[in-house]
């Protein structure tokens, strides 16, 4: 039987509640349907619901937006975020067709987003954990982000409306998260937080926190994480965010999403790709599989720089932007910003407080402390020596080079 509930005022919902709160706000399902519901969040900020009705066939997904982070009561979180994300996914929608959910109600009462529930896809990082292939992964991946990023930057977008969108997508909260746990504590710990796996500890204190190069480049890093509002990135483009089928890709959760460098997602891709491709290496996986996550990342570089030059010559409007080789010129700035962000991105999941599975989940101690090393040691390069990579291939000579160096076979 429904229970009678007002959803005028905002309150945090259990499962029980959400079903009618779907029946009253949305047409979705019959008047007369039987749902269920779950929560199936496992992300560290919100709570995620999927309603079904069994017999129709039919689901969606609820997620709402709580006042604080899930993961720990010390993050207090505007609600905004389930605005930003409700809005970004429809724009990202508009721009890069296909590869999002579809959102059908933002409510901005409940601090609810509805929207098209995937449950016949897969976490990428769960899929990848798993050792399975998806041929158009780098293909999709590159399309969004060469979509999202160059068509609403300053080179393509008329200058107020772009200024309009940068000051839409003011995000103080879920930047300050990314300024803290990416560019500040994994090389300071000043607020205790990082959580590092023991046998590594030593390690990281020398290689990491006693680097004053290392720390250098992420100061500088963070500032320009902090000012450069290039382009709406999406602000966490790690495995997590992406979901996965055989022939389907679809990001997912863009909350932290913001003006900031265009590096910023396409160097989360690839650092997330190479944690994959680190667990793999250290647990002797599958060749087949490991050989198409190194064309994955060589593709990822590879395929944004030609689509991104491609869409350049078709889209760019701005008259200083189409002087002579300005458009390899700035390409070549996003490339190191790239690099750069996949060093950030694969020290802060080592050394910082967010981890990620691919390597928490390997078994053996002495696999774990390789694949951190070999994460950690081509990490370095790409803070430090950013500006040199430019191809897919030298992306990946990094890292392979690094596991060579961390050799355990
Ligand atoms: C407090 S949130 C920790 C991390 O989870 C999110 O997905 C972001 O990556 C953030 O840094
Ligand atoms: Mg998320």
């Amino acid at each position: 039987m429904d229970i009678m509930i007002n959803f005028n005022s905002y309150f945090l919902m259990n499962a029980e509640e959400v079903i009618p709160y779907v029946k009253a706000k949305t047409d979705f399902f019959d008047n007369e349907a039987s749902l269920s519901c779950d929560e199936i969040g496992d992300g560290n900020l919100n709570y995620v619901f999927r309603v079904r009705d069994e017999q129709a066939g039919k689901s969606l997904i609820v997620k709402q937006a709580g006042d604080t982070a899930r993961i720990s009561d010390e993050f207090k979180l505007s609600t905004n975020r389930i605005r930003i994300e409700s809005n970004v996914l429809r724009l990202e929608g508009e721009l890069a067709p296909g590869l999002v959910p579809d959102v059908y109600l933002y409510d901005d009462v409940m601090n609810c987003c509805v929207m098209e529930d995937l449950s016949d896809h897969t976490i990428l990082r769960t899929a990848l954990n798993e050792g399975r292939i998806f041929p158009k992964l780098a293909d999709d991946l590159t399309t969004f982000m060469v979509n999202t990023l160059l068509l609403t930057s300053d080179v393509v977008m008329e200058h107020k409306a772009k200024k309009a969108l940068v000051q839409d997508y003011i995000n103080p909260e879920l930047c300050e998260i990314s300024e803290d746990l990416v560019y500040s504590e994994p090389f300071t710990d000043h607020n205790s937080r990082n959580d590092l796996f023991p046998s590594n500890k030593d390690w990281i204190e020398e290689n990491i926190y006693g680097d004053d190069q290392l720390r250098f480049e992420a100061a500088k890093l963070k500032f320009a994480f902090m000012t450069n509002a290039q382009a709406l990135v999406h602000g966490d483009l790690h495995s997590g965010s992406v979901f996965v089928k055989e022939d389907s890709t679809k990001v997912i959760d863009p909350e932290f999403a913001f003006y900031g460098p265009m590096g910023y997602d396409i160097g989360n891709v690839i650092a997330n790709l190479m944690f994959a491709w680190s667990r793999a290496y250290v647990t002797n996986a599958d060749e087949k599989y490991s050989e198409w996550l190194e064309q994955t990342i060589t593709d990822s570089v590879d395929l944004f720089s030609e689509k991104f030059l491609v869409s350049w010559k078709e889209n760019v409007t701005d008259i200083m932007a189409k002087e002579q080789g300005f458009d390899r010129w700035y390409l070549d700035t996003v490339l190191q910003d790239t690099a750069s962000v996949t060093g950030m991105e694969m020290i802060r999941r080592i050394a910082g407080l967010a981890k990620v599975k691919d390597l928490t989940s390997i078994a053996t101690e002495e696999q774990r402390v390789t694949a951190e090393r070999i994460c950690l040691t081509a990490a370095k390069q790409f803070v430090l020596n950013a500006a040199e990579y430019k191809t897919g291939k030298q992306f990946l000579e990094v890292l392979k080079n690094s596991a060579s160096s961390h050799n355990m076979r």
